[in-house]
């Protein structure tokens, strides 16, 4: 079946006079060089970004000067605002990109697919790791220990996200995965004494998989007897907010490459408990319907 936004894509083709080149083969002919001018126009030269506190955006404003995509715009905004144009796109069959990560709901709702990056810019995959603040462990020793196992793989974190995203409210998505899954957070609980009411704030970024993964320890903590704040902020307030003491903890430190500049900034001011999921990944993401395969593809 041809797709509807190829031929959208031939408009701009024709009004450069290169259509002759290609003619009807210019969508399917990746070597071509057509369909990648394509793409750009297709798309306005923009790639919609998130958050500009987002570790993904500045791997994203280096891989735009490493692949030397001058004419391209990094549109700054959410996560949410993000998701919500790549599925307006998406729905219509339309050409869009994306920063995105895995784990994350989209692609267990949409058919999509990471864009080569040859040059190695976004680097390997990395691991999520739970930061707490100096001082943690003689304050708050149970919560400390509790951070401290909390680790669970990609697919229970994707089962609470899907849940939010079909609309659950987060802490009762949450809840619900804290009460079908006693095993797993025992684990993660073992040896932590139960407490009366000690007041505890976690940070936490609005990223889908933050959202999911705050609110499941949170609902652990409060399950301990610990009276939990989930504070929403940014990226560089939560590295900062732990580093100094008004954060007692965050588990959304993407390492060691989204993070590093945090990481680097306030190195010796926080606790690093090590990872709680592993294997995660940052990059461009596209629908898998469009026609280009490498962030190479971008550039004219
Ligand atoms: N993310 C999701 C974050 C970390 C979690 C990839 C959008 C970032 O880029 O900093």
């Amino acid at each position: 079946m041809k797709k509807k936004w190829l031929s959208i894509l031939m408009v701009p083709a024709l009004t450069l006079g290169l259509a002759a080149c290609g003619s009807g083969e210019t969508s399917n002919d990746k070597d071509s060089g057509n369909s990648a001018a394509s793409i750009g126009e297709s798309v306005d030269y923009k790639i919609i970004g998130i958050d500009p506190g987002a570790g993904i955006m500045k791997a994203t404003a280096n891989v735009l000067e490493d692949y030397e995509l001058d004419e391209w715009t990094l549109v700054e905004g959410s996560g949410a605002a993000m998701t919500a144009s790549l599925k307006k796109a998406y729905d219509k069959e339309e050409p869009v990109i994306v920063t995105g990560w895995s784990p994350h709901w989209k692609f267990s709702k949409m058919d999509l697919k990471y864009l080569e990056d040859p040059k190695g810019t976004y680097g390997d995959a990395e691991n999520i790791h739970s930061i707490a603040r100096n001082g943690l462990s003689t304050d708050h020793p149970s919560a400390y220990k509790v951070l401290d196992q909390f680790n669970w793989p990609e697919e229970d974190m994707n089962d609470v996200m899907v849940q939010i995203t079909d609309g659950e409210d987060p802490e009762k998505a949450a809840r619900s995965w804290v009460d079908e899954n006693t095993d797993k957070v025992a684990a993660w609980t073992e040896g932590a004494e139960e407490v009366d009411g000690d007041k505890i704030t976690i940070g936490y970024v609005a990223w889908d998989t933050e959202i999911a993964s705050t609110n499941v320890i949170a609902q652990v903590l409060t399950d301990l007897g610990y009276d939990v704040t989930l504070r929403q902020v940014e990226a560089g307030p939560m590295w900062a907010g732990v580093a100094e003491g008004s954060l007692d903890a965050h588990i959304a430190g993407w390492l060691p490459l989204t993070h590093a500049d945090y990481y680097s900034k306030f190195e010796g001011q926080f606790e690093d408990l090590g990872a709680n999921l592993e294997g995660t990944k940052i990059g461009l993401v596209v629908p898998s319907y469009m026609d280009i395969d490498s962030i190479e593809d971008l550039k004219e």
